[in-house]
């Protein structure tokens, strides 16, 4: 991401508030915001599609999104969960190989996350343990919980 400095200061502030991302040492964090890029959205417009191939992690920093996912009996992609400013999605299809799991939708004008690709989402993860144990459990979690999903 080429910006001022000011810019960066305030991703890199605003990345620190990310609870995923509050112990990770300075210069991980400085490294992300330098290779970041930022993407926009309208209200109803597909950030994820489920079933496609995704090399993107994103981080909400303004606005709101909707988690939908096909489920079994229902025509219609039913709605998980919402996710606001300072949630992040796009983990799972980075962490399991695999293609998307689920649909996300911007659910106001000016949504605005923060993207990081595959190679710098490795670099984070990759040499943090913690957070690497930490967001493979969760993955697992969401798998659980899809399969429960389709149980009903
Ligand atoms: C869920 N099932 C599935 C969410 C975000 C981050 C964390 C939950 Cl650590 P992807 C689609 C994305 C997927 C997840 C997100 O949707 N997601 C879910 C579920 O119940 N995915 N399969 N809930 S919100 C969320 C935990 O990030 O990653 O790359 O794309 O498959």
């Amino acid at each position: 991401m080429k910006s001022t400095q000011a810019t960066q200061e305030e991703y890199f502030s605003f990345l620190r508030s990310v609870s995923l991302l509050r112990d990770l040492p300075e210069e991980k964090l400085a490294k992300i915001v330098d290779c970041l890029e930022i993407d926009y959205f309208d209200k109803g417009e597909y950030i994820i599609r489920e079933g496609e191939e995704g090399n993107t992690f994103f981080i909400i920093a303004k606005g709101e999104v909707c988690v939908t996912q096909t489920t079994e009996g229902c025509t219609e992609p039913q709605e998980i969960k919402t996710l606001g400013v300072g949630d992040y999605f796009g983990e799972k299809a980075l962490i399991s190989e695999d293609v998307r799991s689920a649909n996300i939708i911007s659910t106001e004008n000016d949504t605005q996350c923060l993207v990081v690709d595959r190679d710098n989402f490795n670099q984070m993860v990759g040499t943090y343990e913690e957070l690497q144990a930490y967001l493979k459990e969760y993955v697992e979690e969401l798998s659980r919980c899809d399969e429960r999903r389709n149980q009903h």
